[in-house]
């Protein structure tokens, strides 16, 4: 079997397999008329995946496998695409940043305190004022010309059914088109047939049987109580790049990410992903470094680092990786390092 048959059974189990999102028509609404509008007009478009997936252990979830990633990385490429033409379909994790109000969301302080009161009336400080004065210029902008669509995801397979629709809504784009796929996406999953329903208990007494969500008991439950302890075996998800590349969107530029937290893996993997997919671009990064360096390697480069000078540096917060995932709190210096490596 060819490498691209395997894929292509492997897209179309998955999403046989895993029931598309309740907003996927919605989103994909959106998407179609944003695209064909921006079509008409020339305008590049590009997609920018941000945020992490959730894997679900339950049906109705209680609990789910989460990761790190705060959008920090989408959020401020998003901006920098704006600023330079694009159009931007910025596919981000709930909750997580977003381009212009990133600025002034989970932070290590509150938004309240960018404001004060003056004579009965909510004004923004005035040490606050410049800043967010060009933040709002660029922010008005961007939405008086339309060129910002935000769509959201929370699970594994909620971002990959938009992703698969959105690419396939740009084929028709060609070369004008671009992904910039930032997102931190899982690489193993519960697939739904071994789902249970309901909230998995964690005393003995009130153990469940083996039946999945869809009452079968023939393959256990991915995720289970065996005596006192919870077992979870998840399944691999499909690398879909290859999809991308090859059948949905194949004129397009594509740029993937690849996050490492051994140095001695980075690049070797990131050239591995370029070989494997045969894309124009893998970003390479290391957890604990991602604010001050990372590394482009392409086929027509070769391995080329970009740095943040030593003096813009801070000790990031962000480098500790956190289980709920949400609140990575970024200090004033980790924004500035992010712009400036989204500039280059
Ligand atoms: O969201 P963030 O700014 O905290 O982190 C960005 C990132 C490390 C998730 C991104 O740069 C990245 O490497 N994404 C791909 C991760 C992967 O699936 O390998």
């Amino acid at each position: 079997m060819t490498d691209t048959t395997s894929a292509q059974q492997a897209e179309s189990h998955y999403f046989t397999r895993e029931p598309p999102p309740k907003d996927l028509k919605t989103n994909t609404t959106l998407a179609r008329e944003f695209i064909t509008r921006h079509a008409d007009q020339g305008h590049r478009v590009v997609l920018v995946t941000s945020g992490g997936t959730t894997v679900p252990l339950e049906t109705q979830t209680v609990r789910y496998i989460d990761n790190f990633s705060a959008g920090t990385r989408g959020a401020t490429s998003a901006e920098y695409f704006l600023e330079n033409g694009y159009a931007v379909i910025f596919l981000h994790r709930q909750f997580s940043l977003l381009p212009y109000s990133r600025h002034y969301s989970h932070n290590t302080r509150s938004f309240l305190d960018f404001m004060k009161e003056e004579n009965g009336k909510v004004v923004v400080d005035e040490q606050h004022q410049d800043q967010m004065l060009t933040v709002l210029r660029q922010y008005t902008r961007v939405k008086r010309e339309n060129r910002l669509l935000i769509l959201s995801y929370v699970t594994i397979t909620e971002y990959l059914w938009n992703l698969r629709e959105v690419a396939q809504l740009m084929r028709p784009l060609g070369p004008n088109a671009i992904f910039y796929l930032a997102a931190a996406v899982s690489d193993f999953f519960v697939p739904q047939d071994r789902m249970v329903e309901h909230k998995i208990q964690s005393n003995e007494e009130f153990h469940q049987g083996t039946d999945n969500a869809d009452g079968d008991s023939t393959k256990p439950p991915a995720a289970r109580t065996e005596g006192k302890s919870l077992i979870i075996d998840l399944e691999p998800v499909p690398k879909f790049l290859k999809q991308l590349v090859d059948g949905w969107a194949p004129e397009a530029m594509i740029v993937s990410f690849k996050l490492e937290t051994d140095p001695s893996l980075l690049v070797t993997k990131s050239k591995y992903a370029l070989n494997k997919y045969s894309h124009h671009l893998v970003i390479g990064n290391l957890l604990a470094t991602r604010k001050w360096e990372v590394v482009f390697v392409s086929m027509l480069d070769g391995e080329k680092w970009i740095r943040v000078p030593t003096s813009r540096r801070t000790k990031s917060l962000s480098g500790m990786p956190s289980l709920v995932g949400l609140a990575d709190h970024h200090t004033k210096k980790d924004v500035e390092a992010e712009e400036s490596i989204a500039t280059r």
